[in-house]
């Protein structure tokens, strides 16, 4: 698995530096994708309080992780992490159908941060072995992202523990910010306050 990633990672960014983000509610699946990527050392920091961050760096793609969630006092710090983000993956607890509604206004808080703006946005339905979980498409429907106006999004149920999807998720993300590079957008500069 993770030598297909490191391959993917290769092909598609060479020496160009990319900055993913990875959020979603506690318990959504978010620590199992780090280490199922296999793409490096996962480091792991909490350097104010309560807000743990996990850090994964293959050559120039970086990602960070964090939970979000009932910590508004903790937002401004957000911004550290949002600078110049290229690739927002939003992870979903599919079989956690009661905070489906927490789930989504985090996420709308999130993507329309100014620095996250012109970010591309994939969503990981996680959790798609468990009997009960949602569909992708109703995962789709409780976060709101038919609604949402001229930004690049894709929906790919997963399930972490196997590493089914998360291939296909990357390749997504990946082959999307390639042809934005290409069309000359670049996330430098597109935010402001
Ligand atoms: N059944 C199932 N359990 C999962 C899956 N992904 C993660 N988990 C479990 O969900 C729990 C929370 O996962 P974790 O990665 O710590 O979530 P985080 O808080 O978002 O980092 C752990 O017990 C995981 O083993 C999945 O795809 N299927
Ligand atoms: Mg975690």
């Amino acid at each position: 698995m993770g030598q297909a990633f490191r391959k993917l990672f290769d092909t598609f960014f060479g020496n160009t530096e990319m900055r993913v983000v990875m959020l979603g509610l506690d318990a959504a699946g978010k620590t199992t994708i780090l280490y199922k990527l296999h793409i490096g050392e996962v480091l792991s920091t909490v350097p104010t309080i309560g807000f743990n961050v996990e850090k994964v760096q293959y050559k120039n793609v970086v990602f960070t992780v964090w939970d979000v969630g009932g910590q508004e006092k903790l937002r401004p710090l957000w911004r550290h992490y949002f600078n110049n983000t290229d690739g927002l993956i939003y992870v979903v607890d599919s079989l956690d159908r009661e905070r489906i509604g927490k789930a989504k206004a985090e996420f709308q808080t999130i993507i329309e941060d100014p620095f996250m703006i012109n970010s591309v946005i994939l969503v990981f339905a996680n959790k798609q072995d468990m009997k009960g979980a949602m569909t992708p498409m109703e995962v789709c429907e409780g976060l709101g992202l038919f609604e949402l106006k001229n930004r690049k999004w894709h929906i790919q149920g997963t399930c972490a523990l196997r590493g089914d999807g998360l291939y296909e998720g990357l390749d997504w993300l990946s082959g999307t910010l390639k042809e934005m590079r290409a069309a000359g957008y670049s996330s430098v500069g597109t935010s402001s306050f």
